[in-house]
């Protein structure tokens, strides 16, 4: 039977071709985008067109979703989680969000009939990297996530219009380059320039009379500014939850041009406006905090006071009196760069809505939980009074207020101790007075969560140790997790499906824990053949992408042995390194019998400030070269460094390592997610017992984990009893030619000084004890060499981590977070009809 011809009709064919999965409407959809959006045809366009066409194709698809999730969250007054986050480490969208909407398939076989290639369309999209590493990648795979398991959330950040730089490798050395992501526009993003707020900066406070007589203090700011929503839809995974990722861009405020402009001051008009701007513009590249930069305390400032009068708004718009703000909302602090969200929204209850402190502060503390990230001092955040004073004046008085009656809280509890006051304290005295925001955090918040249980053990017994013994009950473990689409299903579709075909379903994809059914087959050769061919192609990929970017020829038979996340020297990218040269000597001297060929892969940023971690890699790259060149031990091993890792090119690597570095010095690595992506991958870990390795060898059992080096206590205990590394130097004679080696300038052309800041420090002081574990080390690394050997030993290791990760799926966090920590329940959207 023919539809008959009506405006019926016609609206909702063109509705199926805009919304319908199957491959006739993505088609047509996709030559419209082409053609409406992009203004070409399929004869010129260019691959970036195919791109947005293709993109367009998939957010048409997200968007009827979106409003529908937006509907009923808004009509159900449904609980809804705030994550706010300084950073988001999104990766590309376009495969991730075809597979959540299922149409991977449908779309390769669309891309098929045009002649065109969907791997190189996927290519083509730039990605977002609105974070520096795990903190910001975390927050990108806990969207993914919360739309998954259906609970109603936003995530609130910054849209940076230049995110963590592009790394490039010249002479061995880490070269900068902007990341102009936004230069050929995001097709992901919908601007919202009507959701708007004013923020303020500077100027002072005033003391005055409400209309009942009380005396009130308000905030007359010296300079506003706006932050302007951009939104983007975050799909779940088999689901029709999309939730809501809304970030915020500076823009002048216009009274502030038209002043200018009255005056006659052109220059000033424009100037205030690129003065606003800059405040969203740039990413800080650092995962600590800059100590003392101002534009970073406005960044942070400038997002959450936009957040919290987007909630407010909000709250306003659908559930009406601010009583049940708390009931309505949580928000979660990712670690402290947004804490003073605490401040602003007292600022917000008392100064706009007219609450009394009491009140305010009741719903304040019921709405924010903390994650702390770090132990390490240096990442932990503060800021000096005298910069508060200045730019944030109203927020200095609240949070002396909250001190105030916080520190009467601890003198009551803790008679006497005064001591205990002086570390407790919001502000730590001394030259210069500086304000703590951990400790806001903490005080602010209901909840308080590290990020693994080793982390979540030490917060309590170490950093907040005071905190806990006053409110035990606020303290938290919420291991991390890392979303399996993306990091199975999107970087290793090869190895999903085999998953696939030996389980009988694809259930696992959203229940990880049902990887389990593997161990059932863990001793078939047909399966373990299979691995090993999975594994084979992930690594010839691999292989052919360095040798064209790098022009390093890697080996797929040998062992991919893989370090890669930022440079730090808590993360020993020096230990490997003296690993690399041991290997070397050992070839060199003819005694290579207990080694396999191996192929070491490295890839990671360093902060463009951070001298040591930039001469890492210099030192990586100059050994690699000395070696790659050296025909005696080519057969052996290869050095290759992976320029600008990134979540495109994280992608790339998980699925070919054998091995995963996992050597920080224990105590020190918080969790640690690229250690979840390498073994969901297959890879092995090597690794000491620190954050999420602790439970990620206890998950896969400790006979199928490389374990080496001290405990978090033990290093604890020796540095303690004084450490001193020259000992080891000294005593051990393969240790010291290791170094010596690299002093005596075989890797720099002779230059014997370039590398000695390096080795130095590690002789003399070697703050993160590379040399105390050098020897387990490379003991631990001889068992993986022998493993190795015994392939069917090795993949039966493989296939039984991939069995067991399952508890690290960020699902499982989510789900945490949702019943521990925010006692929210999922509120699923129902399929549309027919
Ligand atoms: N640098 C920790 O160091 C952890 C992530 C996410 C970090 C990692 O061990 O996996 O957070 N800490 O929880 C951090 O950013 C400010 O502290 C990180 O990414």
């Amino acid at each position: 039977m023919s539809t008959p011809n009506t405006p019926e009709s016609l609206d909702s064919e063109r509705e199926r071709t805009r919304t319908g999965m199957s491959k006739a409407a993505l088609k047509q959809d996709f030559l419209d985008n082409l053609f409406y959006i992009q203004g070409r045809f399929l004869e010129v366009a260019t691959p970036h067109d195919l791109y947005m066409a293709a993109a367009f194709t998939t957010r048409d698809r997200l968007l009827e979703r979106w409003v529908k999730s937006a509907q009923l969250f808004k009509s159900s007054h449904a609980r809804t989680v705030c994550y706010l986050s300084a950073e988001y480490l999104l990766g590309p969208h376009l495969a991730s969000n075809l597979v959540n909407l299922g149409i991977t398939e449908n779309a390769r076989e669309v891309s098929e009939e045009l002649k065109l290639d969907l791997d190189s369309i996927i290519e083509e999209e730039e990605e977002p990297g609105l974070g520096n590493g795990g903190l910001g990648r975390l927050a990108a795979c806990f969207m993914e996530s919360l739309s998954t398991c259906e609970v109603p959330a936003i995530g609130y950040g910054i849209r940076y219009e230049f995110g963590i730089f592009d790394q490039a490798i010249e002479d061995g050395w880490q070269v900068e380059k902007t990341d102009n992501w936004l230069r050929n526009g995001n097709p992901w993003e919908i601007p919202r320039p009507k959701i708007c707020f004013p923020v303020g900066y500077g100027g002072h406070t005033e003391s005055y009379r409400d209309e009942r007589g009380q005396m009130r203090q308000r905030w007359q700011p010296e300079l506003e500014i706006n932050g302007v929503a951009y939104d983007t839809p975050i799909l779940g995974y088999g689901t029709e939850n999309v939730n809501l990722l809304r970030l915020w861009k500076a823009e002048a405020s216009e009274s502030f041009d038209f002043q200018a402009f009255n005056t006659g001051d052109y220059y000033g008009a424009v100037y205030a406006k690129i003065e606003a701007e800059t405040i969203s513009k740039v990413l800080y590249p650092n995962d600590e905090p800059e100590i003392g930069k101002e534009l970073r305390l406005k960044q942070q400032y400038f997002f959450v006071s936009c957040s919290m009068q987007d909630m407010i708004r909000l709250h306003q718009n659908t559930v009406g009196p601010l009583e049940s703000f708390a009931d309505k909302f949580v928000a979660q602090l990712n670690d402290t760069h947004p804490a003073l969200a605490v401040v602003e929204l007292m600022r917000l209850l008392l100064d706009a809505h007219g609450m009394s402190w009491d009140q305010a502060w009741g719903i304040t503390h019921r709405t924010f939980c903390y994650t702390n990230h770090t132990l390490l001092p240096e990442a932990l955040e503060t800021w000096s009074v005298n910069l508060f004073e200045r730019l944030l004046p109203r927020h200095l008085e609240i949070i002396y207020e909250i001190n105030r009656r916080f520190l009467d809280e601890v003198r009551v509890h803790f008679l006497g101790d005064e001591a205990r006051i002086w570390r407790m304290s919001l502000i730590a005295e001394g030259d210069e007075r500086r304000v703590r925001m951990a400790n806001l955090a903490v005080v602010g918040s209901q909840a308080v969560n590290g990020v693994a249980e080793l982390h979540s053990k030490l917060v309590k017994a170490t950093l907040f140790k005071d905190f806990a013994e006053l409110w035990p009950g606020r303290f938290h473990n919420v291991t991390n997790g890392v979303t399996p689409r993306r990091f199975m299903v999107v970087a290793n579709p090869r190895l999903a499906q085999l998953i696939t075909k030996t389980c009988g379903h694809e259930d696992w994809i959203r229940d990880l824990e049902r990887l389990r059914e593997l161990e059932a087959h863990v001793d078939e050769a047909g399966l373990q053949e299979q691995w090993l061919t999975v594994k084979r192609a992930a690594k010839q990929d691999l292989a052919a992408w360095m040798k064209q970017a790098t022009g390093v020829q890697l080996d797929p038979e040998s062992l991919f042995d893989v370090q890669a996340k930022r440079f730090h020297e808590y993360k020993r990218q020096h230990l490997k390194v003296l690993h690399i040269i041991r290997c070397y000597q050992r070839i060199k001297q003819g005694l290579s019998q207990d080694l396999v060929p191996r192929a070491f892969i490295f890839g990671g940023k360093a902060a463009p400030g951070y001298f040591m971690a930039k001469l890492m890699i210099k030192l990586i790259n100059a050994v690699g070269a000395v070696i790659n060149n050296d025909p005696h031990v080519n057969g052996w091993i290869r050095v290759a460094f992976m320029p600008d890792f990134n979540v495109k090119n994280g992608q790339r690597l998980y699925p070919a390592a054998d091995l995963s570095e996992q050597i920080s010095l224990a105590g020190k690595e918080a969790s640690g997610t690229g250690n979840m992506k390498f073994s969901m991958n297959g890879a092995l870990t090597i690794g000491t017992l620190d954050g999420a390795n602790v439970e990620i060898r206890e998950a896969v059992g400790e006979d199928n984990f490389f374990l080496f080096g001290m405990t978090a206590e033990e290093a604890l205990q020796r540095q303690m009893t004084g450490y001193r590394p020259w000992e080891h130097y000294q005593s051990d004679a393969k240790l010291k030619s290791d170094i010596d080696l690299i002093n005596s300038g075989l890797f720099s052309h002779g230059d014997t000084q370039i590398f000695r800041p390096l080795t130095d420090n590690l002789v003399n002081h070697d703050p993160f004890m590379v040399l105390a574990d050098y020897r387990a080390y490379l003991d631990c690394q001889k068992t993986v060499s022998e493993t190795y050997k015994d392939t069917q030993r090795w993949t039966r290791m493989s296939i039984l981590n991939v069995a067991r990760i399952g508890h690290f799926s960020s699902d499982r966090a989510i789900r945490d977070y949702a019943e521990h920590i925010w006692k929210i329940t999922p509120k699923p959207i129902e399929p549309a009809a027919g």
